[in-house]
């Protein structure tokens, strides 16, 4: 049986910066993604397909070998867990920084535990695990910057780019916890099986990277 290698890509966002650079490395999908309301594509390889999720689901897909490879932000990655995976390209798309906010001129959290919201979980348990900070952490799904307003919590973690958000709603940034950006990912048995096929293409993905670099410098 012929071997196929099948691609996971982030919706959203993360999609329109993916494109060029799969392009790049000579992956070219059958169909318009963007417009198109499949999961599944074709691609000018007969073998290689690409499959459209949610960003979360990228992990999941290729730690299962579901999907051999995948493209998601390092937040995402650093979520899961990502244990099963290799993450060998930085493809420096989708920048932005994992940080700690809170209320602008908000007085210190004393003699309490401090209340912390986030849809980061794990890594904001970790994160204050590892500044002994007592943290409750309370899980939202979305608008993390309203919960601090309302009283549910002290401080939220969230991504941060430009803090526009932040600011619109009378937070500031306060401690950075991670620099992101979206990576190639590879499960650790698709690599050892595939590897003939995975090679090529990371090359070709790493240099579409180095290019890339060049041109903004
Ligand atoms: O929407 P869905 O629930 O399906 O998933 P998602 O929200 O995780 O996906 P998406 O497409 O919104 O983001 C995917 C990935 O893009 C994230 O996992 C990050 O790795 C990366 N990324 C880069 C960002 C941003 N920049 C970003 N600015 N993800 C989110 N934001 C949001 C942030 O949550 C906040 O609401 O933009 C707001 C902050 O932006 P500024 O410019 O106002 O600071
Ligand atoms: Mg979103």
């Amino acid at each position: 049986m012929k071997q196929t290698l099948t691609l996971a890509l982030s919706k959203g966002r993360i999609l329109k910066d993916t494109l060029p650079l799969l392009a790049a490395a000579d992956i070219h999908p059958l169909e318009d993604i963007s417009s198109s309301r499949k999961l599944i594509f074709d691609t000018n390889h007969d073998h290689i397909k690409l499959i459209v999720i949610r960003a979360t689901d990228v992990p999941t897909y290729v730690e299962y070998g579901a999907a051999d490879m995948g493209i998601a932000g390092k937040d995402v990655l650093m979520e899961h867990g990502a244990q099963e995976m290799y993450e060998p390209v930085d493809l420096e798309i989708a920048r932005c920084r994992l940080m700690t906010a809170g209320i602008v001129g908000a007085p210190a959290v004393k003699g309490r535990r401090l209340k912390v919201a986030t849809k980061f979980v794990n890594i904001t348990k970790a994160y204050y695990a590892e500044q002994g900070i007592q943290a409750d952490v309370i899980k939202l799904y979305g608008a993390m910057e309203l919960a601090p307003l309302m009283g549910l919590a002290d401080k939220i973690v969230d991504i941060v780019d430009t803090g526009n958000t932040l600011r619109a709603n009378g937070l500031q940034p306060e401690d950075m916890i991670a620099d992101i950006s979206s990576r190639l990912v590879v499960g650790k048995a698709s690599m050892k099986m595939k590897y003939r096929m995975i090679e090529p293409i990371l090359e070709k993905l790493n240099a579409a990277v180095a290019a890339r670099r060049g041109e903004a410098a």
